[in-house]
């Protein structure tokens, strides 16, 4: 309350929201708890490799930005990651899509979504963010973007993914479009040397999904969501529960209530258990960075890891989940 009278006050004297703003600035800064060196978290098993190359950059003082690009191509570029770019499932028509995401500590955003035939799509949406006004393109404008910055076209549906999905179109499940499986969307969240926090978030979605399926991982606030004063989130799961909650930014607003990160993730699980009918069908996880450094993470299922990276080394740890603890 005294910061807000004292901002009241400052701003009728300084008279300008030049002033004003460098003041809200000021007292954030003595507030925060100092940052307890570079992390890098993300979620599922792939994340170790990932982490290993987004700590390259941390680890040289590099910007979280770039760690998390960085990181994040690693699974884009593995066709044995089988929900993210090379080699991810496709849709039910057999076409792989891509959605993804990248913020940084300004509240500059990048997304590409329903990108076919790149294999980076976050490379792309970090040129959306450095090199357009814009924060979204999708479909064939992201691909003529994508194209008109040198990425070059290929072909994603690897052998074992296009025997997978014939496999799938024969098997008579294809009228199950949702599942609880097949989810390893990589997210990322990192804190650099220098105290700033950003985050990435790439998938080719969920498996078999309705040709033209956009999910949350491209949507700002849904799959990702950083605010440098407080912390970030990324999630994973069955993108529709995330985008009618606003699922990530919801955990990082009860980061800033003063929830830790994994008590933020689990508040926006129960959101989900309590507003979405059947969320039991599904499973939902959510991986959280605080400015301090903090991280949890929390999901509807079990089955949900998570890998994490700092100078203590590499950890591999599963996520607490809703359906054990009854709510
Ligand atoms: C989606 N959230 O498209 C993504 C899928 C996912 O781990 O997370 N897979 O709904």
């Amino acid at each position: 309350m005294s910061n807000r009278r004292d901002f009241l006050k400052l701003s009728a004297i300084g008279g300008s929201l030049g002033l004003a703003l460098s003041h809200i600035k000021s007292i954030s800064a003595i507030e925060q708890k100092q940052p307890t060196g570079p992390i890098v978290v993300s979620t599922w098993e792939h994340g170790l490799s990932a982490n290993e190359a987004a700590w390259d950059v941390l680890s040289k003082k590099g910007r979280a930005i770039d760690a998390v690009e960085k990181g994040v191509r690693i699974p884009e570029g593995d066709p044995k990651v089988r929900t993210v770019s090379l080699g991810g499932y496709p849709d039910s028509s057999g076409k792989v899509t891509l959605d993804a995401c990248i913020m940084d500590e300004n509240m500059n955003c990048g997304s590409v979504a329903y990108l076919q035939n790149i294999k980076h799509p976050i490379s792309v949406a970090r040129k959306v963010m450095d090199d357009t006004p814009h924060v979204m393109l999708v479909g064939e404008g992201a691909q003529q973007f994508a194209k008109e910055q040198g990425f070059v076209e290929e072909d994603l549906l690897t052998a074992e993914s296009k025997a997978d999905w014939q496999n799938w179109l024969t098997s008579g499940q294809a009228k199950k479009l949702i599942n609880i499986e097949n989810h390893d969307t990589i997210g990322m969240l990192a804190l650099d040397a220098e105290g700033n926090l950003s985050g990435a978030c790439t998938t080719s979605g969920a498996a078999y999904k309705m040709p033209g399926r956009v999910g949350d991982s491209p949507i700002i606030g849904a799959g990702l969501y950083v605010d440098n004063e407080i912390g970030a989130a990324t999630a994973t799961g069955m993108g529709e529960l995330m985008m009618k909650t606003v699922g990530c930014h919801l955990v990082v607003e009860l980061m800033r209530q003063g929830a830790s990160p994994q008590e933020a993730c689990k508040q926006a699980v129960l959101r989900i258990a309590n507003k979405l009918e059947n969320f039991e069908q599904f499973q939902v996880g959510f991986l959280a960075l605080n400015k301090q450094g903090e991280y949890g993470a929390y999901c509807i299922q079990t089955g949900f890891n998570y890998a994490v990276r700092n100078v203590n080394g590499e950890q591999l740890l599963d996520a607490k989940y809703l359906l054990e603890d009854k709510i």
